[in-house]
C-alpha cells in the first residue's frame, strides 16, 4: 500500500452523555417542526443563508469525495417562469396520463395537482443536479460512484440546514426533468436530481394532517 498523507482528526467534539441526550432531544423537536410547504410567500430571503446552506450540503459524505452534485440558484423571475411552464407541462401529463390510479389515490391527502404557482411565487428555486460522469479537462470521461446516494445525502442535509435557519422548502420532482438542463444550460453529464423550492411559508399556508411512524415501526433492534 502506498503511504498516503493523513492529518489528525482535530475538530471532533465529544459531549458528556447527558448533554448528548439533550442535544439529540432538542434536534428531534426541531426536526418534528419541519413540514414540506406548498404555499410560499414572495418575500425575499437572505441569500447568505442560502449560500451557507449549500456549503453545508457540500460537506456531505460522498463516493470517493468526488462531490457529484451541482446546485443552481434561481432568483430571476423569467427563469422561474420558464421552469414553471415546463414543469407544469410534465405534471399535466403525470396527473392525466402517466400516474397510476393507485398513485393518484396516494396523493389525495396532499391535495396536489398540476398547478405549481410556487415555482414563481417562492423567492428561490434550487435545482439540484447529479453528475454521474466526470468530464476531465482533456475530454476523457470517468464514471463516478454512489452518485444517487451522495446527492441524496447532500439534499437531505440541505433541506435540514434550510429548516434549521428558519426557511421552508418543498421537494419537487416533476418527471422527467430534462427541461432543467436546457433552461439552466447544464451539461449532459449532469442529471436533474430534484428541484428544491425555498422561501418563507405564505401566511395562510396549510399542511396535510399526516404523521411520522413511531420508532417501533421504523427500527428493529438485535
Ligand atoms: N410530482 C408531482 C406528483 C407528486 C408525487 C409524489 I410521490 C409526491 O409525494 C408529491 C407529488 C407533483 O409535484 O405534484
Amino acid at each position: 500500500m502506498p503511504e498516503v498523507p493523513m492529518i489528525p482528526l482535530s475538530n471532533y467534539v465529544e459531549y458528556p452523555p447527558s448533554e448528548m441526550s439533550l442535544r439529540a432531544e432538542l434536534l428531534l423537536e426541531e426536526a418534528r417542526r419541519r413540514r414540506t410547504v406548498r404555499k410560499f410567500s414572495d418575500r425575499p430571503v437572505p441569500m447568505d443563508v442560502i449560500y451557507n446552506c449549500l456549503l453545508i450540503a457540500g460537506t456531505a459524505p460522498n463516493g470517493a469525495n468526488k462531490q457529484p452534485w451541482h446546485f443552481c440558484v434561481v432568483e430571476d423571475p423569467e427563469v422561474k417562469k420558464r421552469i414553471r411552464i415546463a414543469a407544469e407541462a410534465e405534471e399535466v401529463e403525470f396527473y392525466t396520463r402517466r400516474a397510476s390510479e393507485h398513485w393518484l389515490e396516494d396523493l389525495i391527502p396532499f391535495g396536489t395537482n398540476a398547478d405549481k404557482p410556487y415555482l414563481e411565487t417562492a423567492p428561490v428555486l434550487l435545482p439540484i443536479f447529479a453528475r454521474s460522469i466526470e468530464v476531465l479537462p482533456d475530454g476523457s470521461k470517468e464514471k463516478l460512484y454512489y452518485v444517487q446516494e451522495s446527492v441524496g445525502i447532500a439534499t437531505g442535509m440541505l433541506i435540514y440546514a434550510l429548516h434549521h435557519a428558519g426557511l421552508a422548502s418543498l421537494t419537487h420532482t416533476p418527471s422527467p426533468m430534462k427541461f432543467l438542463n436546457e433552461i439552466l444550460d447544464r451539461p449532459s453529464n449532469e442529471r436533474p436530481f430534484l428541484l428544491l423550492v425555498v422561501g418563507y411559508p405564505a401566511e395562510d399556508a396549510e399542511v396535510p394532517d399526516i404523521h411520522k411512524k413511531p420508532l417501533s415501526e421504523i427500527m428493529t433492534y438485535y
